[in-house]
């Protein structure tokens, strides 16, 4: 096009302020959010990247799609104003009007049905696992096990703030992170023990319900290592917003290492748990005295 001002330039340039909002500059932090964030984590999975494609297009549509409707606004209101033009015309019907008014949104939607159903068919087509963990809700806190390797299990509680190393986040680190390995396919079967709730990260594009009596599956592949940071997200009664993810994605060598490690570990020692179940006890005792 001679104008140099064409749709495709148009589009390009909507495309390029939807991902500056929605990825994450290369100096923030991976896996949580940062000050003034607008727009999603920078993705860590295939998933989540496809995601944030998906979310960019849908921006820029309804962006131009928005804008033509106001610039028809704008101009029935100046042009067939009373004033401007007094004697209205007569017609009310136009075919290939009303064809076009018919198909062309027909076409918008098909065109957003395609990479909406690739991105639902990507996330429900499991790749062999390579590792699978199990992560169980409770009031409030997550309770993980790693079934291929016996019955290592163990509790991941909030650090409340006086808790927090250097770098941690507050209400976003807990005391035992869930460990995974780099570049493998991780399933994650999802339950409940009490009421509903949802285990989610964000850099992962996961968000599961985990409902009491049923397991739900989901699966990611974390192509960084660092540890990535979620939150429940399903109302899950008064200390909801305190039970936080953290997972810490790291090589193989450093998975096999931390597993021997956790098999010990967590084979006596008492979980936060307790502790969590005697603080939640006297919070309830002064709730109802
Ligand atoms: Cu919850």
């Amino acid at each position: 096009m001679a104008n140099g001002f064409s749709g495709a330039r148009i589009c390009a340039a909507f495309a390029a302020s939807a991902s500056f909002f929605s990825t994450a500059p290369a100096w923030a932090q991976l896996g949580q959010p940062r000050d003034w964030q607008l727009g999603f984590q920078e993705g860590v999975t295939p998933i989540a990247r496809q995601m944030i494609v998906f979310h960019d297009f849908l921006l820029v549509l309804i962006t131009v799609i928005t804008l033509f409707v106001l610039a028809l606004l704008v101009y029935v209101a100046l042009r067939f104003n009373k004033k401007a033009n007094p004697k209205p015309s007569k017609t009310t019907h136009h075919t290939l009007l009303e064809v076009a008014w018919t198909v062309v949104p027909i076409l918008i939607l098909m065109v957003i049905a395609v990479p909406s159903f690739r991105l639902l068919f990507a996330q429900y087509d499991f790749p062999e696992a390579d590792v699978t963990v199990k992560a169980i809700g409770n009031q409030w806190y997550w309770t993980y096990e790693y079934p291929d390797n016996g019955d290592l299990t163990f509790d991941a509680v909030m650090l409340e703030d006086d808790e927090l190393k250097p770098g941690q986040p507050r209400l976003l680190a807990t005391d035992n992170d869930v460990v995974v390995p780099v570049n493998k396919n991780v399933h994650v079967l999802i339950t409940a023990s009490d009421v509903l709730h949802n285990w989610t990260v964000p850099a992962f594009g996961v968000k599961v319900d985990a409902v009491p009596g049923r397991i739900i599956r989901t699966w990611f592949r974390a192509e960084k290592t660092g540890i990535f940071y979620g939150q429940c997200s399903e109302l899950c009664g008064q200390r909801h917003a305190f039970m936080p993810i953290a997972v810490r994605v790291v090589t193989e060598a450093e998975y096999a290492i931390w597993l021997e490690k956790a098999k010990k570990e967590f084979a006596s020692a008492p979980s936060g748990k307790d502790e969590l179940a005697s603080k939640n006890a006297s919070q309830l005792a002064e709730l109802t005295r």
